[in-house]
């Protein structure tokens, strides 16, 4: 058998990209949208970026300061839960490395907070590292509201319900709880090289 497989418009996927697919997911060429809920529209003077919880004191950015910040253009493969993967999609935004920098914590894990009430918990460790980010450009244009602007938080190497969109703030915690997905029977950590969608996979 070749290795070789078609996407939706037939157009033939190298050997390469194919490798980069987790078990079970199919490559995408669009980018779908999927919300819970209504795209809400917080006006940019009103937007602010907090981490609070179990923190010393906690530390808030407006969006003029949040746009002050070093930030990095990561080019990355997405993965939803739902079997897409997109390939090398290519993003602008501040490194949540830098954003925690600013608090001092023993906290071993966060609960991302949005405009909308979603929620999604993840370890510390997987949010630290050079692997996430609070993106809020896509593919060289401001990120678009369906997508989760004016920001959303990044999380590559995990399924992309952990990409919060409309990401207001972190809440760190001493310990794990399911956000919004993970209470329904969601992973609770959502590795899609070992294919963790649901609970107890
Ligand atoms: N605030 C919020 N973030 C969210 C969601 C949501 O419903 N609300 N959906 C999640 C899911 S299940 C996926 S697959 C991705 C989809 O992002 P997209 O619509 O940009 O493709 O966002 C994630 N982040
Ligand atoms: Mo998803």
């Amino acid at each position: 058998m070749r290795p070789i497989t078609r996407g939706f418009r037939g157009r033939p996927h190298g050997q390469s990209e194919v490798a980069r697919l987790p078990p079970g997911q199919y490559l995408e060429r669009d980018f779908p949208v999927l919300s819970a809920g209504p795209t809400p529209h917080t006006p940019l003077e009103q937007w602010t970026f907090e981490i609070g919880g179990a923190v010393t004191r906690p530390v808030s950015w407006t969006w003029a300061e949040l746009l002050a910040l070093p930030a990095q253009t990561p080019t990355v493969d997405i993965h939803c839960v739902t079997k897409w993967t997109k390939l090398d999609t290519r993003w602008k935004g501040v490194s949540v490395d830098t954003l925690l920098a600013a608090v001092t914590t023993d906290a071993r894990y966060v609960l991302a907070t949005c405009d909308g009430g979603y929620t999604t918990n993840l370890p510390i460790a997987d949010v630290t590292g050079g692997q996430a980010w609070i993106v809020y450009e896509y593919d060289g244009r401001p990120l678009a509201p369906e997508h989760g602007g004016p920001a959303r938080l990044l999380v590559p190497h995990l399924y992309f319900w952990k990409s919060a969109k409309w990401v207001r703030g972190l809440t760190l915690r001493d310990h794990d709880a399911p956000g919004f997905w993970e209470q329904y029977g969601y992973h609770l950590y959502g590795d899609p090289w070992k294919e963790q969608r649901y609970r107890g996979d």
